[in-house]
This record gives C-alpha cells, structure tokens and sequence, in this order.
C-alpha cells in the first residue's frame, strides 16, 4: 500500500496518538494539526459525524491537504445517553468530568455506557468524504482507577474486562476501543483506494 500524509484534524493529542498507531500500519502518516496551525472550529454539530466532517473541511481548507477528523464522546444509559456530542464540555477539565459522571450515577445499578467515535476524512482535491464509526461497549466504575489513557478512561470499564482502560493500558484499548473499530473500517476504504489511485 503506498504512503501518505494526512492532517489530523484536532488539537487533542491522545487522540492523535491513538489514531498514528492505528494508521500507521497501513501507511498513513499522520500529522498533529494543533503543531503546524491554530484552528478552533465550533461545534455547531448535532451527531458526532456532523461535528467530524466540520473538523475535517475547515483543517483541510486551512492546510489544502486530506485531512482527518474525530468527533467522540462517552454516552451513558442511566443518563439518557447522555453527555454523548457534549463529552468534552460536560465540566472544564477531565477529574471534574469522571465526578460529574460518578456523582450523577451515585446509587444507580445500571452502569452501562458506551464510547462512541466518527472519523471523516475529506479529499480537498476531488472533495471525496469518507465517513466512518466506531462502538465500544462497557460499564462506569464506581471510581477513578489507573493512569493510562485521557479523558473518561478511569472509570471506563470495557465490556469482558474487570479493570477500566487506564489500568488495561494502550494495548487494549488500540484493539477493542471506538477508536480502533473506526480504524479498521477506514483501512478498508484506505486499502481500497490505494489500489485505484
Ligand atoms: P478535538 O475536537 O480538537 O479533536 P476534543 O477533545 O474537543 O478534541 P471531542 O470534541 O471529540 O474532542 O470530545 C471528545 C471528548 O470525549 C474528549 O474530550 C474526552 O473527554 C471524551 N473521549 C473521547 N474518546 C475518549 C477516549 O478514548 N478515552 C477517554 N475519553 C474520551
């Protein structure tokens, strides 16, 4: 498969880390956007594929390069799904954001919640847009434990496992996350155009 670059649509580093592991092995070569540009694109979106191809036009626009963008969020069952789309604005840093979780499920049984991702990936050549998704099912702890990870990933605990993500460490997590499952399909699409280009 032949090699190229693309803008990581983002000013989030975990997640450009993530995504450069995950693509790299099928040769793409990801550059982090908020090292090259500073670019702040409001989130006027109303689903995680709407915010995605937002953040994918405008990094591409700026830079006139392909560029990839992730819109994802932690929804909670005993909370209406919610935050979802509202994830990264549910408090103003990550410890605050896991107590808020905690707290609001303080008492309740039902501790199943999902992360959920959307990649898009947008051409500017030949506007071409690739729009993927990926699911990872699990349960809220009843605290924060571990320091791997970001974000919601201590008091995540992926479904078939007893420790939350940031004790299982990235290995994991780089096979069974959201993350990882948008990764795969996109490699697909990836694998594919490679051949016709
Ligand atoms: P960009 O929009 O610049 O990419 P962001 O962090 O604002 O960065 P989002 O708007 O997509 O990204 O918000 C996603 C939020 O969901 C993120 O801030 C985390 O709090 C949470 N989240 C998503 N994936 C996660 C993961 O793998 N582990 C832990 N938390 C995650």
């Amino acid at each position: 498969m032949k090699n190229f670059r693309v803008l990581f649509a983002s000013r989030n580093r975990h997640k450009f880390r993530e995504i450069s592991a995950l693509l790299k092995k099928v040769g793409v070569e990801l550059v982090f956007g908020a090292e090259r540009y500073s670019l702040d694109v409001e989130e006027t979106g109303t689903s995680y594929p709407q915010n995605a191809i937002l953040k994918a036009l405008a990094w591409a626009e700026l830079a006139g390069m392909p560029a990839l963008a992730d819109d994802s969020g932690i929804e909670v069952r005993a909370l209406g799904w919610e935050p979802g789309i509202y994830s990264s604005r549910l408090a103003s840093n990550d410890s605050l954001r896991n107590f808020t979780i905690l707290k609001k499920l303080e008492g309740s049984y039902d501790r199943c919640c999902r992360y959920v991702a959307a990649f898009a990936l947008f051409f500017p050549k030949d506007g071409r847009l690739w729009l993927t998704e990926g699911y990872c099912w699990g349960e809220i702890a009843t605290e924060p434990v571990g320091q791997c990870g970001f974000g919601y990933d201590p008091i995540f605990i992926p479904s078939g496992y007893k420790k939350t993500f940031a004790e299982l460490g990235d290995e994991v997590k780089a096979r069974i996350s959201h993350r990882a499952v948008a990764s795969y399909a996109l490699m697909d699409m990836l694998a594919e155009y490679s051949m016709i280009e």
